[in-house]
């Protein structure tokens, strides 16, 4: 791991996107279901326990997350969608803010997408994912809490997300993961290298 990720601070919280960052350097952003486990992945990917905070409450965060890693490299937590609790309202502006914020952000330059392997490829993923093909944004999909299946049954999922996405013809890169255990962690971060351009320093 490259020991710049060790080193990432929480930068601040947007609500909307003309408060986020200066939009410069490179960005790398985590979407997913509320509670697959996108803090946690982050946390993870760091090696810093509390650095993105771990939701008891699913649905409850409905901000942009910025994380440095440098002042060209930034990591954003999106907020998790399709919890079915979240008022209307709530998820009406969570559909403005994501829809700005993947819209018209210069420095995003991949998305993590962060399933949880017992339920992937919801209606909102698929959204994400033929979001991700039309734009042309690169795609990385993590199949999360991988642990909380024996390794059989978590491959075979990887093998069927991966048949039914080439079904539909999307070209995406994809794997087991999980937090908890911390596996996966050097799959991942071969993929965020490339994107944040480490690999030429
Ligand atoms: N067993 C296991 N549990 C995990 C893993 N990753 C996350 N969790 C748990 O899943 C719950 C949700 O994790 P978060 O990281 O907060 O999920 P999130 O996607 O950020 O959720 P929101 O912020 O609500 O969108 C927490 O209770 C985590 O401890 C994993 O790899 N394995
Ligand atoms: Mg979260």
């Amino acid at each position: 791991m490259n020991p710049l990720y060790h080193q990432a601070k929480f930068l601040l919280s947007a609500t909307q996107l003309s408060e986020a960052p200066e939009d410069q350097g490179k960005e790398v952003a985590f979407a997913g279901r509320s509670n697959a486990g996108k803090s946690s992945a982050i946390n993870a990917l760091t090696r810093q326990n509390g650095l993105a905070r771990i939701s008891k409450t699913p649905g409850r965060t409905q901000l942009l997350n910025f994380f440095e890693i440098d002042e060209q490299r930034k990591f954003v937590d999106l907020p998790g969608y399709g919890y079915a609790k979240v008022p209307l309202a709530v998820k009406k502006k969570w559909h403005k803010m994501m829809e700005s914020y993947l819209g018209n952000r210069n420095a995003l330059s991949g998305i993590i997408l962060v399933m949880d392997v017992r339920h992937p490829l919801t209606d909102f993923d698929m959204q994400m994912i033929e979001w991700c093909e039309y734009t042309k944004l690169p795609l990385h999909i993590l199949l999360t809490k991988a642990d909380k299946l024996n390794y059989g049954a978590a491959k075979n999922t990887l093998l069927r997300v991966q048949k039914e996405l080439q079904e539909v013809h999307v070209s995406v890169t994809l794997q087991l993961f999980s937090s908890l255990k911390k596996t996966g962690l050097d799959d991942v971060h071969l993929v965020l290298d490339q994107w944040f351009d480490f690999s030429e320093e």
